[in-house]
């Protein structure tokens, strides 16, 4: 095939030269003040990282590769006309920066197909976990196992030549990307099903597969969504909890298993990713106080004070960089609309998109009263009848996969460094500006 590997291979020059050229123009100009508030308050706003696959604007949110959420759903092939894009396309625009044609994207779904298996001792690893092992352990328990597998971690051994990198990188990324539904779908199978294990069938898309091993391939609306949310989770820029964490363990040059585990231990964390788990629980707890399935919009705003009160986040509100509503939440809602408009709980998220924004407001601290991505995840994948949410950041972590390690590629590619910042502690800034 005109494979992804080929024409990584003819752009990887071009893009060497491109930031050889960077720093020889511009290497010593200044991209800001380092304050000391940044250095407390979580970097925020530092512009310190170099990552190729994304861009984020306050305001107007993601772009993969340049693109918008509505131009990629414009531009990348669909399973059904008019329909979700394959995430197989995704992968495509986040690697190489360039929109694929149909038969590429098949390429995509083929090249994974024939990599996704996994090592029995990975499955009876995964089948031994106790069922209250939370499955976001269980993910990246079973990507660290997976590592046995590396082929960077062996080519590093037997002294590969650096300039080289990259082909190990995008091997075990790939076949990374290609074994996450196994092991995603036995750890669902496993907590919540009773274990069933279906195999992969070589004629269907990833997101297809996916979902037979989820145990919900006929339901067609299912597959459509979950294609929609393998492509919006994708990527969001480098500075996020999960991407800086890829790329800074991937700088140490551990091999892509290692880095995308150590990233999805960040995405497992309630203020990042297990968000989408924590959105859905919140409005659970609240109709279950309420004795509703369709709390009123006072009902919501009440519920939400008590939150606050009680020294808690209300989930899927508000945004460490963004300022506005996210794309990503709105591409959702109009899922939603097409989809399932009369559905109560999107009725109750809905519902939340009106009155929370002003009641963070109304407290006077956040910096951004608005939704994000997993304010709307759940209530889909509810719909559908996939409603155990401890499992909804795994999802999640299958489609971060697709971008933290697209730039982790470009990352070896690139040649770029161990990553290595300076600390300070609060005695020698103090004593800085005394
Ligand atoms: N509910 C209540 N308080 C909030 C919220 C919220 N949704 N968002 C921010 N605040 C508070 C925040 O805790 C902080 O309080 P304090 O000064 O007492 O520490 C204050 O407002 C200022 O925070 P910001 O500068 O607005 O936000 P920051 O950049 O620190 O954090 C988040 C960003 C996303 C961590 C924060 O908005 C939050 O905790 N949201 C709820 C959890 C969530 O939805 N996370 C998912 C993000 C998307 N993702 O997938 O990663
Ligand atoms: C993400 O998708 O990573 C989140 O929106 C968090 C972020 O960008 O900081």
């Amino acid at each position: 095939a005109g494979s992804l590997k080929a024409r990584l291979a003819e752009l990887i020059p071009l893009k060497q030269q491109q930031l050889k050229e960077l720093k020889t123009n511009h290497g010593s100009k200044s991209l800001g003040e380092v304050t000391v508030d940044m250095a407390i308050g979580g970097m925020r706003g530092a512009k310190v990282l170099l990552w190729d696959t994304s861009l984020l604007d306050s305001e107007e949110g993601i772009r993969f590769r340049g693109y918008s959420i509505p131009e990629v759903k414009q531009l990348l092939p669909a399973a059904v006309e008019g329909g979700e894009p394959y995430p197989e396309g995704m992968l495509w625009l986040l690697m190489t920066g360039e929109v694929p044609t149909a038969a590429q994207v098949k390429s995509i779904s083929e090249d994974l197909n024939s990599r996704a298996v996994i090592p029995e001792f990975v499955e009876e690893l995964l089948d031994r976990c106790p069922r209250d092992l939370h499955p976001m352990s269980q993910l990246s328990l079973a990507l660290n196992a997976l590592q046995r597998d590396s082929i960077f971690a062996k080519a590093y051994k037997d002294g590969i030549n650096k300039k080289l990198y990259w082909d190990p990188t995008f091997e075990d990324s790939m076949n990374v990307i290609a074994k996450l539904p196994l092991v995603a779908a036995r750890i669902y199978q496993n907590v919540f099903k009773g274990g069933k294990a279906v195999p992969v069938d070589m004629s269907v898309d990833y997101s297809q597969n996916f979902a037979n091993m989820l145990g919900f391939g006929e339901n067609k609306g299912f597959v459509e969504l979950l294609r929609l949310y393998l492509v919006l989770h994708t990527d969001h820029e480098g500075g996020n909890v999960s991407a800086h964490t890829t790329h800074l363990v991937g700088s140490a040059l551990s091999d892509p298993y290692l880095s995308l585990a150590a990233g999805l231990n960040g995405l497992a964390g309630p203020l990042h990713g297990l968000a989408n788990q924590e959105v859905l629980r919140w409005i659970l707890n609240m109709n279950k106080s309420l004795n509703t399935n369709n709390p009123t919009k006072e009902q919501i705003t009440n519920y939400c004070n008590e939150t606050l009160a009680s020294g808690n986040v209300i989930p899927g509100f508000g945004h460490a960089v963004l300022r506005k509503t996210d794309p990503r939440y709105t591409s959702q809602r109009e899922f939603a609309l097409k989809h399932l408009k009369d559905d109560p709980l999107f009725q109750t998220v809905s519902n939340m998109y009106e009155v929370v924004p002003q009641i963070l407001t109304k407290q006077g601290k956040v910096k951004n009263p608005w939704p994000n991505v997993d304010a709307h995840s759940g209530c889909l994948l509810c719909h559908y009848g996939l409603l155990e949410q401890d499992y909804y950041t795994v999802m999640f972590g299958v489609s971060r996969a697709f971008g933290v390690l697209s730039q982790l590629v470009w990352d070896r590619a690139l040649g770029l460094p161990i990553e290595r910042p300076k600390s300070m502690t609060m005695d020698s800034l103090t004593n800085m500006f005394k």
